[in-house]
């Protein structure tokens, strides 16, 4: 545990062939997402290396020359690991690792690590499996190849039935693993919107959720919002994992942030679903912040993309908050907030505009609030702590028989502590 927390991030080179139909800006931004995703994961990207051709090389994606230079490169920069910017069969990942001397990860596998780690619900977990199982089938047939005809040679021997070699074997069994895995999905279902009601009831939190593009500014937003890194220590906390926390300074009532994965631009075909399926935590929260890269060439495009993708996974009822983030970088801030009323312009670079849009987020929660005030006896201290974390408290007064508070709050948090209340008055 101890090493694991003090281990030196991997340090990954980003590598990639432009081909001629890839102009610069698609081919830059690609690579600018790959380093991204790779930061998702923890890596440490310490370099970049390109390589113009007319199409990837079969034996190995770079061309041959390419490769060797890679290699000293992999061993001048001491990289643990390559991380290419398309997908790759299993031989060239194959040649290209024994070539330049580390693993190599294509842009598919970074993905699904990503989804891996972030895929929560059973059905989010299930979902990545399937995808995970859909890379690796193509994958264990060509591993098959490679291994030659020895493995076909030995069939009708041992307990394998009629025929079937080591590699056949295995594609059954995952295709059986990715029926019986897509059975629970649809099973799961229906069961899923209870559940969420449910949990909602349960732990009856205010909860934000940050959505939108990779490198849109929503791990920056999340850090600044719930200053993350002072509260490591903070018990309460413990029990949230990385990716929620809450606002900070602590607010009535308390709100919890999460990060999602991000939309990714050139997201494969087969991980739609699974990225679907990841962003479940949008679901489960009573506001999403929409975090829109303002500097982005495309950001019109992926504010449309990021919106129906919500509407999809049964999101559309969720009040959405609009940011627009980066406009230090350009933009133009007027027509902006002309285009889209009520939204938030800001630069997740600049205090005043985190401040404000924790005010708006804090504000959100706050809006069904009402005053009432509260009679607390002194023998009914034992309810002050709870009245002070889930109410607004505007004025204390005291006499002799206990304290007055006029406080604000949500109805039902005052309605329970009403009940609390007045059975504790009852007794006295
Ligand atoms: N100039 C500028 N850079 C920002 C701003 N917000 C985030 N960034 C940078 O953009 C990059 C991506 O941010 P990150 O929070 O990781 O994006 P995420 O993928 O949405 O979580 C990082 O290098 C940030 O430092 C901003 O408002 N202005
Ligand atoms: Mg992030």
């Amino acid at each position: 545990m101890m090493r694991e927390a003090s281990q030196k991030p991997k340090r990954a080179l980003v590598v990639a062939v432009q081909l001629p139909g890839a102009s610069d800006v698609e081919f830059e931004a690609s690579l600018t997402e790959l380093r991204q995703l790779a930061k998702t994961l923890g890596f440490e990207v310490i370099g970049t290396f390109t390589q113009k051709r007319a199409g990837f090389d079969s034996a190995g994606y770079l061309g041959a020359g390419k490769r060797k230079d890679l290699h000293e490169q992999v061993l001048l920069e001491r990289a643990d690991l390559v991380l290419v910017d398309h997908d790759i069969s299993p031989s060239q990942a194959h040649n290209l690792e024994k070539e330049v001397g580390c693993e190599v990860m294509d842009r598919t596998m970074v993905i699904l690590e990503i989804f891996h780690r972030h895929a929560r619900s059973s059905a989010a977990r299930a979902q990545v499996e399937i995808a995970r199982l859909g890379y690796m089938a193509p994958r264990m047939r060509e591993a098959a190849k490679l291994a030659g005809p020895k493995d076909r040679a030995r069939s009708g021997t041992g307990g394998r039935s009629g025929g079937e070699s080591h590699g056949e074997l295995d594609r059954r069994k995952i295709r059986d693993r990715i029926a019986e895995l897509q059975k629970e999905l649809d099973a799961m279902g229906s069961e899923r919107k209870t559940q969420r009601a449910r949990r909602q009831e349960r732990e009856g939190l205010a909860r934000v959720a940050l959505v939108g593009y990779t490198n849109a500014g929503k791990s920056t937003l999340m850090r600044a919002l719930t200053a993350s890194e002072a509260l490591v220590a903070d018990k309460l906390f413990a029990t949230l994992d990385t990716t929620v926390r809450a606002l900070h300074p602590e607010t009535v009532p308390r709100v919890l942030v999460s990060d999602t994965v991000g939309f990714i631009k050139n997201l494969p075909h087969g991980l739609v679903a699974s990225f679907k399926s990841t962003l479940d935590e949008a679901l489960e929260a009573s506001l999403l912040v929409h975090v829109v890269d303002a500097s982005d060439a495309g950001f019109e495009r992926q504010l449309a993309v990021t919106g129906e993708v919500l509407d999809e996974i049964g999101a559309e009822g969720v009040p959405r908050l609009l940011v627009f983030n980066k406009i230090d970088r350009g933009g133009d801030e007027a027509a902006l907030r002309a285009k889209h009323p009520g939204c938030i312009v800001m630069s997740a670079k600049r205090e005043g505009d985190v401040a404000r849009l924790r005010e708006a987020i804090v504000a959100f929660f706050q809006r069904d609030l009402v005053e009432a005030e509260l009679f607390l006896p002194w023998s009914a201290q034992n309810l002050r702590g709870q009245i002070f974390a889930s109410c607004v408290v505007l004025e204390e007064r005291t006499d002799s028989e206990g304290a007055f508070l006029r406080v604000r709050g949500e109805p039902e948090a005052l309605g329970r502590l009403r009940e609390q209340l007045g059975a504790g008055t009852a007794k006295t």
